[in-house]
């Protein structure tokens, strides 16, 4: 180039950030009331666990009072709490749980 300098071209490739979504534990708590045996069905329908992992985080809950049941987007984690605490209620078992942030 005139001036006897260098050039180049370079072409350097942007992309738009994306963010990974935050992700959202569904713990389980312990109480007096609910049947084991609920406990592991509810693990099994809405978590998808075997019978042999639902009955791990069941026994984990009964011994130290909370357990996570899986980790999930907000909007996901949100409705299987909502699912699961209707799924109690309706029948008349007291089962807890809850999101929390991971
Ligand atoms: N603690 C309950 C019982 O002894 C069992 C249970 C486990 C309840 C996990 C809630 C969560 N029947």
């Amino acid at each position: 180039t005139p001036g006897g300098g260098t050039s180049t071209n370079v072409v350097v490739k942007t992309r738009a950030k994306t963010k990974k979504p935050s992700m959202y534990k569904v713990l389980m708590l312990n109480d007096d009331y609910t049947p084991m045996e609920f406990v592991v069905h509810v693990l099994e329908s809405f978590f998808s666990k075997s019978r042999e992992e639902a009955t791990e985080i069941m026994l984990h809950v009964h011994h130290r009072g909370v357990g996570v049941c899986g980790v999930y987007s907000y909007e996901v984690a949100e409705t299987k709490v909502t699912q699961v605490i209707d799924y109690a209620r309706k029948h008349q078992h007291p089962l807890q749980c809850t999101l929390e942030k991971e």
